[in-house]
């Protein structure tokens, strides 16, 4: 009896988006190191804090295509890109990454839409609306940067950047969860 409930397309998607969230977390990993060095105690703690996030969407995948009865395959993950030459260039480089994941997130979508593969598709919805939250983390920080100078943060702004960063969550509410009691 055939106990897979998954397709070969969207067991090979799902697997290639499981090493692509592994492969999140190398960047994360590797920008966090690359802050530490460079003496940003907060961002790189952000950094790492994001880093273990990347890894928990990895295993989540994971297990959805365990749970459906199809194979995990396990790959070598890609190599991070280079490090980035500043701060404001760490979070330009976070922000289209985001973005990048979040095509390859909107392509699962679509083909779980195409097959009518409902569990799929139900699945995916909590990682478009990660997503949604990620960007948005994203541009925050990026704001951040604007408002302190840019390119041309100076050292003062850096410094209390670094501090504020340090206790920055990783989480973002979502515009619809924002309420009266819940702000
Ligand atoms: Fe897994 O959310 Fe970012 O990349």
């Amino acid at each position: 009896m055939n106990t897979n409930r998954l397709s070969k397309t969207l067991t090979a998607a799902l697997n290639a988006q499981m090493t692509k969230e592994a492969h999140a977390s190398q960047i994360y990993l590797a920008y966090a190191a690359w802050a530490s060095s460079q003496g940003f105690g907060g961002v790189s703690n952000f950094l790492f804090r994001h880093a273990q996030e990347e890894r928990n969407h990895m295993m989540k995948i994971l297990e959805y295509i365990l749970k459906r009865g199809a194979e995990v395959h396990v790959t070598a993950i890609p190599a991070p890109p280079e490090n980035p030459a500043n701060i404001n260039s760490c979070f330009e480089k976070v922000f289209a990454h985001e973005v990048d994941n979040t095509e390859s997130v909107y392509k699962l979508v679509k083909m779980s839409l195409e097959e009518e593969d409902w569990a799929t598709w139900s699945f995916m919805q909590w990682f478009v609306k990660e997503q949604v939250e990620e960007e948005t983390l994203a541009l925050e920080l990026m704001d951040k940067i604007k408002v302190a100078g840019g390119e041309k943060i100076g050292p003062d702004a850096l410094y209390l950047l670094d501090k504020d960063m340090e206790t920055t969550s990783g989480e973002v509410k979502s515009a619809l969860e924002v309420t009266a009691v819940n702000p």
